[in-house]
């Protein structure tokens, strides 16, 4: 629960050595444009497996761990200040599946959590909250349950973050396989006005194809918004993170490129969260 009360913003995951370096080199990292951007390692769970979907098809998986409860403290120990974890088989189900397994994360690690798949009542969030998830992501009910969305806001408000995840241009819901006709610039410019506070925009054609973040989508996002914007979807070098930083995006997430190797966490870590 003292995890739940800390209402730390991801933003402000500055370490206390850098905290004391003394007031200039701290007014250099505040006044340079496109600070650190949190890195946030993907932990997508399938079957109880931690996968990478291509392009978030179900049909199109690969393995690249039995044991996802592992990879989180592997990513830990990389240095990871947060872990996005997705429900992949609760983002198909309509509610959370691989609980037990998220539980097991949560009790073998200290970096915060942000979980989504599946959140679709205000119980299944409140639970996730009840076992130490820092943040809850909500996708699907973001456009089929405006009424839900806003009470979870005023419940938990900097613990709800919405999930854009957009193909050309158009959010989708439900795993990914049911398209909405709702543009994703138009719906986080609606929401910021219902108290979002925080928005992850994943562009489907990139997710786990490693061609790089969509720039431009990100920049037409931050034009419509005024909340923070984590990016996701085809990250696969430093150079795609430190494009990301120029932008002043608050987080990355990063997946395929950390299993492929691509992407050295640590490293990532080093010169972008700190630079
Ligand atoms: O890869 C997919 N098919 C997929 C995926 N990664 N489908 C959903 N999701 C993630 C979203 C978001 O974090 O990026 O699940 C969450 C949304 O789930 P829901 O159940 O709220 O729509």
């Amino acid at each position: 629960m003292q995890r739940y009360r800390d209402r730390a913003r991801l933003g402000n995951a500055i370490s206390s050595r850098e905290e004391w370096s003394g007031w200039s080199a701290t007014a250099e990292k505040f006044c340079k444009v496109g600070a650190g951007v949190i890195i946030l390692p993907a932990i997508d769970i399938k079957d109880g497996r931690c996968v990478r979907l291509y392009q978030g098809d179900y049909a199109q998986v690969t393995t690249y761990s039995t044991d996802p409860v592992q990879v989180a403290q592997n990513w830990q120990l990389a240095g990871a200040s947060w872990l996005h974890v997705v429900d992949l088989d609760g983002a198909a189900a309509g509610h959370p599946v691989n609980i037990e397994i998220i539980e097991r994360i949560r009790t073998a690690t200290t970096s915060r959590i942000e979980l989504g798949g599946g959140m679709r009542s205000l119980a299944h969030i409140q639970h996730m909250l009840n076992l130490g998830i820092d943040r809850v992501i909500l996708g699907t009910v973001a456009i089929t349950d405006r009424a839900l969305l806003k009470e979870a806001l005023a419940r938990w408000g900097e613990h709800i973050t919405v999930g854009l995840d957009a193909r050309d241009g158009r959010v989708a819901i439900s795993g990914w396989r049911e398209m909405s006709r709702v543009q994703a610039a138009s719906l986080a410019a609606e929401l910021c006005a219902e108290g979002v506070r925080r928005y992850i925009y994943t562009d489907i054609a990139r997710d786990g194809a490693l061609q790089g973040p969509n720039l431009d989508a990100l920049k037409a996002l931050q034009r419509a918004i005024s909340c923070s914007l984590i990016a996701s979807g085809g990250v696969c070098s430093l150079a795609d993170l430190h494009a990301l930083a120029e932008l002043g995006i608050e987080g990355a997430i990063v997946g395929k490129a950390l299993y492929t190797g691509d992407v050295d966490l640590a490293e990532a870590i080093r010169e972008i969260e700190k630079r």
